[in-house]
């Protein structure tokens, strides 16, 4: 039995993709799966305008990953540009708290729009100056109390140390496919997404491979797997 998707799919455009080819993915795999996260690619593509359009079809949880890293004001004027058609936004969380993270948080919470900070990141230059940073990071997080966290599902040891600390955050773990993890890696490590992009989008039948992840994952939080 498949209950709830713990599916994010990554919505990344390629310059000269036309718009209808995104539009077409998301009312497909509305039902299926979680949510969807709209790049800057996507959004510099299609702007609002496209956004707009996707709501229109699904009513998932949309996210913005502008993965802000800005002063306060910055920040709050950019999300309140685009606050009418997401559920979340995610943003960085070295930008640090005082100035920073303090008043998007208070703004996001006044418009219901969730947070979403980014602990550590999929790729190995993550391990240049952000992974060594993570324990200010999470200190920043704690702070910030957000409603959920991206760390990798490339590196899954960070996501289970994450969640040995009992957070209640919500963690998010991009990698999979493409990057090199495993449909499935991510969850068996404790995250409660997986932010899953070209292995779903640019596969020649999405609708199966959402379909066998599902599975899989399902199968995962049963303890089947
Ligand atoms: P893909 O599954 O096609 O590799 O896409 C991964 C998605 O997750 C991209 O949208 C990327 O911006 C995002 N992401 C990531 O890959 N690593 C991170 O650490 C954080 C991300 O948001």
């Amino acid at each position: 039995m498949i209950g709830v998707s713990r599916i994010i799919v990554a919505l990344d455009s390629e310059r000269g993709d036309k718009l209808s080819l995104w539009l077409n993915l998301v009312d497909s795999l509305c039902g299926r799966v979680a949510g969807f996260k709209f790049g800057l690619p996507f959004l510099l593509q299609y702007g609002l305008d496209g956004l707009r359009a996707s709501r229109l079809l699904c009513d998932n949880m949309f996210i913005a990953d502008l993965k802000l890293a800005d002063i306060a004001p910055i920040m709050v004027n950019t999300v309140s540009l685009i606050s009418d058609y997401i559920d979340a936004i995610i943003a960085h969380g070295f930008t640090g708290f005082r100035g920073g993270l303090d008043r998007l948080k208070e703004y996001l919470d006044s418009i219901s729009v969730k947070l979403i900070v980014v602990a550590s990141m999929s790729h190995p230059g993550s391990m240049d100056v952000i992974d060594p940073s993570l324990d200010r990071i999470m200190d920043v997080i704690l702070k910030v109390n957000p409603w959920g966290l991206v760390a990798p599902a490339t590196r899954p040891e960070i996501i289970s140390m994450l969640r040995s600390r009992g957070l209640k955050y919500k963690i998010l773990s991009p990698g999979i496919g493409v990057q090199g993890a495993k449909p499935g890696d991510g969850l068996r490590s404790g995250a409660d997404y997986e932010i899953i992009g070209r292995f779903i989008t640019r596969a020649p039948n999405p609708i199966e491979v959402v379909d066998s992840i599902n599975l899989e994952h399902s199968m995962i939080l049963e303890g089947k797997n």
